[in-house]
């Protein structure tokens, strides 16, 4: 891997991913993003990861996808190049995805931030939608995901305008869980992961899957697939590991089964 860090065992059942582009602010280029993909199916394959932070460093979560890359091409080429499969296969990630986001999270990074599935904010983090500075309008879920996340007006204006937003702001809008100062936005990202590490990872991943459908649904045939999926984790030993821990008040021993 040349453009993140891979860190499968950063605490228990938590794995880090650190984008590591850092003189180009993390900016997005294909290797990166192909990278990326290959990694957090790797870890969704990992049994003993149970939920994933994704970062940057101090000044960057990532400035957008790579202009330099993308200066010269044509519609055709994107098309061939396909990255919206890449960017699909990110979002199936089935796992928790956290994003500790401090400094720049812009175009491409704030969507890619917008994918995972809480952010956690550094009081330095900005974010914004600045495509349409530079000719062009988001394209990795920038309209849909910011929209729902901010509501209409807000998210409009961010789309037409391109300015940034500081972390107060978007955590005003509901757009981030929590804004802390720079110096603890790892620390509270990891304890958000560890909180949800103790969960058993089955009941987390059909909750991920429920929560998320709510965006792609009407609500009556979202119920019911909440409700599927509740039924199934009736099938997992987890449920009967935390359902007899209340009984006998003690700490569940979650497996993944
Ligand atoms: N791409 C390439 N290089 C970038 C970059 C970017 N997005 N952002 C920064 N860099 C590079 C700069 O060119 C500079 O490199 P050198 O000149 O030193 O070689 C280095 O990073 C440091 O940047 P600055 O010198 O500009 O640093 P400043 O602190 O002065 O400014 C800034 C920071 C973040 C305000 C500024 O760098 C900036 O405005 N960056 C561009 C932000 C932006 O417009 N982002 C949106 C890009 S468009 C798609 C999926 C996604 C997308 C498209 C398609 N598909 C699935 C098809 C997404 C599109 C976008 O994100």
């Amino acid at each position: 891997m040349e453009f993140i860090k891979v860190n499968e065992a950063y605490a228990k059942h938590i794995a880090l991913i650190e984008l590591n582009r850092p003189k180009e602010l993390n900016a997005l280029n294909l290797q990166l993003m192909g990278e990326l993909r290959d990694t957090l199916k790797a870890l969704d394959d990992n049994d003993e990861v149970r939920v994933i932070i994704l970062t940057g460093n101090k000044k960057a979560f990532a400035a957008g996808a790579d202009i330099k890359q993308m200066a010269n091409k044509t519609a055709i080429d994107m098309l061939k190049i396909d990255q919206f499969s890449t960017w699909d296969q990110i979002r199936k990630t089935k796992k928790p995805l956290i994003a500790a986001v401090s400094g720049f999270a812009l175009g491409g990074g704030c969507e890619l931030a917008m994918t995972c599935d809480m952010i956690i904010a550094s009081e330095s983090a900005k974010f914004g939608q600045p495509e349409i500075k530079i000719g062009v309008m988001p394209g990795a879920g920038g309209t849909q995901r910011l929209t729902k996340a901010i509501g209409k007006a807000k998210a409009m204006e961010l789309v037409l305008t391109g300015r940034f937003i500081s972390s107060e702001e978007a955590m005003s809008y509901g757009l981030v869980n929590k804004v802390v100062p720079v110096e603890m936005y790892m620390h509270e990202a990891t304890s958000l992961a560890k909180e949800i590490a103790n969960m058993s990872p089955i009941a987390a991943q059909l909750a991920k899957e429920s929560v998320n459908r709510s965006f792609e649904t009407h609500l009556d045939e979202g119920l019911t697939f909440e409700r599927k999926n509740f039924y199934l984790t009736f099938s997992s030993e987890d449920q009967t590991e935390g359902m007899q821990a209340f009984v006998e008040k003690r700490k569940p021993e979650y497996k993944g089964k």
